[in-house]
């Protein structure tokens, strides 16, 4: 490859485009704390979502920390090793004890199955996370949630406008958290969102995440500075125009790939699940060195000398992590985590570097076979 592929890239309309935006902005000066384009966005981005309950923020980690707060948990909160480790940290940001427990082999997502055995009297959430965009398995997980009295967070950072049977996934649980960082399917820069389910809700998210303010000198909350500003809005509303087409062209790109790997032994796809709209945010294949002679490392690393920069995403397990521990088996995430490699994907990647890219996989596990 002579230049470099990375394992992805936000897309930019032609700058003319958010020319106009940023005019109105400097025209109006107001730059951030709920202004014009917050409104507009918050509003267009629940429609789009179809979702009732929208709160923007700066970004992904600091929505996920504040839907903690929103629901007062307490002591333990039953998570997945397998994530991005803001997951994690929200959790432990809050004063909180995660417990990890093992993901389930198809989905990669927390096992419903493995849930029952950590819970303790000090249990009080689950926070699943939609990894890859792929559904958690929620009617299982509510079912566990309902028995022993438990709120449900969804980290969707990686969800962005999937659905399952027709309905977005965002619906289940008590509360979700998306992502809009620039390496996601739809951005703001940085930027993300909690979705809530009723107006009392999103009052309190909205209260604490502009510092607990209830009025101009009656704070009740002790909040934090959450709030998304007018560019990023501006961004993400020019962004939104767009969206659809580039996930149509992220799914072509996976329709590629998948086309082409799909009979490579030891190179393992993931099987799309009946019944979901997938946003093609991510393409992982697990590397089967038993089968291939070659480890998930070594692809890698000979991936990168030709200037294909993949990404190991979940590797390490975040339990892996000195702040960590694991305290449960974690041998399905261990495995995956093992043989994980994330292939390019993104809507301006040529389909002929997809091509390059499967036949540089391809020619090097071949070798001494
Ligand atoms: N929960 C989950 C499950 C998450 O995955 C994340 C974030 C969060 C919560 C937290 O949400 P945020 O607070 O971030 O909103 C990236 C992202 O920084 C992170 O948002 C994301 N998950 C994670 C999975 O991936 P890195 O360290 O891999 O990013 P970076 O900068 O190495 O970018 C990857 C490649 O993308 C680069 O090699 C080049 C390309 N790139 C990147 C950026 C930022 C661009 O072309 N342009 C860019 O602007 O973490």
């Amino acid at each position: 490859m002579n230049k470099k592929i990375f394992v992805t890239q936000p897309s930019l309309p032609s700058l003319d485009e958010f020319i106009p935006y940023l005019e109105k902005i400097w025209n109006n000066k107001v730059l951030t704390n709920n202004g014009e384009f917050h409104k507009k966005l918050e509003k267009e981005l629940a429609e789009y979502l179809g979702v009732e309950f929208l709160s923007l923020f700066c970004n992904g980690t600091i929505a996920l920390l504040t839907a903690l707060q929103t629901l007062e948990i307490t002591g333990d909160v039953i998570t997945t090793p397998y994530s991005f480790v803001a997951t994690a940290h929200s959790i432990k940001w809050n004063n909180l004890n995660p417990v990890f427990v093992d993901i389930d082999p198809e989905s990669f997502c927390l096992d419903p199955t493995k849930i029952e055995q950590a819970i303790t009297e000090k249990t009080t959430a689950i926070m699943p996370v939609h990894v890859y965009g792929w559904p958690c398995n929620c009617d299982d997980i509510q079912k566990i949630a309902d028995k022993y009295h438990l709120k449900v967070i969804y980290d969707a950072a990686h969800a962005f406008n999937v659905k399952y049977k027709n309905e977005t996934i965002l619906k289940h649980g008590d509360l979700s958290v998306l992502s809009f960082h620039a390496t996601k399917v739809y951005n703001t820069i940085e930027g993300g969102a909690i979705i809530s389910h009723n107006i009392e809700t999103k009052n309190r998210i909205d209260k604490l995440k502009n510092f607990g303010f209830a009025g101009e000198t009656s704070v009740i909350e002790s909040g934090i500075n959450g709030k998304m500003n007018e560019i990023q809005a501006a961004f993400g509303l020019m962004y939104l125009k767009k969206v659809d087409s580039y996930i149509e062209k992220r799914k072509h790109i996976f329709l590629k790939y998948t086309e082409l790997l799909f009979n490579v032994t030891g190179v393992q796809l993931k099987r799309e699940q009946p019944d979901v709209v997938y946003n093609y945010a991510y393409f992982p294949v697990q590397i089967d060195k038993d089968l291939c002679g070659k480890s998930r490392d070594e692809v890698y690393e000979y991936l990168k000398t030709k200037n294909i920069f993949c990404r190991r995403y979940f590797y390490p397990l975040i339990t892996d992590f000195v702040m960590y521990k694991e305290t449960f088996s974690l041998a399905t995430a261990k495995q995956v985590a093992d043989q994980i490699i994330c292939l390019p994907i993104y809507p301006d990647l040529n389909l002929s570097d997809v091509e390059i890219i499967c036949d540089t996989i391809i020619n090097f596990i071949n070798v001494n076979l």
